[in-house]
């Protein structure tokens, strides 16, 4: 039977990762894939981490299941870092998922359940996981303006403008910050208008966090989330720990129902533990105890917040170098934004044949679309980098 399957697209950003392996130049750059990078190259497992690992492992006295939400003590822990004191926790629905991923995923069902006629409205562009996921689910997609190829900052008219089409029963997706892959974001009085159209409009919003801590600091980067979640009747957020806690492979994250009432949580509290039930019952649980561990114990919180804030400024160093050399070998200051942006990544604005020329002539890989991941670069880097982009013709 399985004959009549169809070939599938792969994983542009994955097929990438595996064309930089196979390359076999010595002198070569991987800014493609999501993950942190340290100066050596190495995606180091943070020392929080580290440690609640060997305390978990002397401590830990059973394996049996935990619940189909995972631990509420991690969502405990893992809600109040996204959303602070925005809303009672009376009003919060949540269940641990496998990685951010499975959080998008679970919250397209709940979506789906609801209203499968719900349009999500999704910023052009996006993580192309979200587009995928959503086709596959047969969910309607609306694209909305988001990124001005000009400026490459938001293009906030065209956003407003095409928010307006949103309709009772539509969803609107939202990154909580780092836009992944524009490194272009909202400040906190675009939230704001953002939050009053759908009010008005009554759309429901629903917030993907993948990179808090990456941006401006663990409380600047949730001020969106928590404008939103404070303001409107409801709204999902899905939250994930893969980047900031560096705990990729152990798939840990959150999908977190907000309602304005206590009284809707027990209905989607009992949605959340069902869609998890349906698709893998129990949630992984070592990330998620790894992760409420370190929220929970004043030390390794500490020491976890002060390393997220080293990866952070790292970053930030790094974009402040490849804006200053390509404004030296440009001559003008029209590499700017890339110091403007925040998170991992910066869409360039490259044409496809100016992101092959720099991988075939440099070794330099990005995606396709010519997003650039900053945690690739290095001090030593980031003037090939920029001789590269500028040869290019951007
Ligand atoms: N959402 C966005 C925008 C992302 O960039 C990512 C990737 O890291 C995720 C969600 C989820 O990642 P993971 O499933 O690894 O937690
Ligand atoms: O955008 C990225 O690079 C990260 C990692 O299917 C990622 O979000 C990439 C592709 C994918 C899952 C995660």
């Amino acid at each position: 039977m399985f004959e009549t399957l169809k070939e599938q697209p792969a994983d542009k950003i994955l097929m990438l990762m595996q064309a930089y392996k196979e390359d076999p130049r010595t002198q070569k750059v991987d800014l493609g894939v999501g993950v942190y990078k340290d100066a050596s190259g190495n995606t180091p497992v943070m020392r929080a981490i580290k440690a609640a690992e060997k305390q978990l492992w002397e401590s830990e006295t059973t394996k049996a299941y935990t619940g189909l939400a995972g631990d509420p003590a991690f969502a405990e822990a893992l809600g109040k870092l996204v959303l602070g004191d925005a809303v009672p926790a009376e009003n919060v629905a949540a269940a641990a998922t496998p990685g951010g991923t499975g959080a998008v995923r679970q919250a397209f069902d709940m979506i789906k359940m609801a209203n499968p006629k719900a349009r999500v409205f999704v910023s052009d562009p996006t993580w192309p996981n979200h587009l995928s996921i959503l086709k596959h689910m047969g969910l309607e997609i609306v694209p909305y303006r988001y990124f001005d190829n000009e400026t490459r900052g938001v293009d906030f008219v065209g956003m407003i403008a095409d928010l307006h089409q949103v309709m009772p029963g539509d969803v609107v997706l939202l990154h909580g910050c780092c836009h992944n892959p524009t490194g272009a974001n909202l400040n906190i009085s675009q939230w704001k208008a953002v939050t009053e159209l759908l009010l008005e409009k009554q759309g429901t919003p629903m917030i993907d966090i993948a990179y808090q801590g990456f941006g401006d600091g663990l409380e600047e980067d949730a001020a969106g989330v928590r404008l939103v979640a404070s303001s409107v009747p409801e709204c999902l957020i899905a939250a994930s720990c893969s980047k900031n806690f560096g705990i990729y492979r152990e798939r840990t994250g959150l999908l977190m129902a907000v309602s304005s009432d206590a009284s809707a949580k027990k209905l989607n509290q009992g949605t959340l533990n069902y869609l998890n039930r349906q698709n893998y019952s129990f949630p992984p649980d070592h990330g998620a105890r790894l992760v409420t561990m370190v929220l929970n114990d004043p030390e390794l919180r500490a020491d976890w917040a002060a390393e997220l804030e080293e990866v952070r400024l790292s970053m930030l160093g790094l974009r402040e170098q490849l804006a200053s050399e390509l404004q030296r070998l440009s001559g003008s200051d029209r590499f700017g934004f890339i110091a403007q942006h925040r998170g991992m990544f910066s869409r360039l604005g490259a044409t496809p044949e100016q992101v092959e020329a720099m991988r075939h002539d440099h070794g330099i890989y990005m995606v396709g679309d010519s997003r650039l991941n900053i945690a690739g670069l290095n001090k030593t880097t980031v003037p090939i980098l920029a001789e590269a982009i500028i040869k290019a013709g951007c």
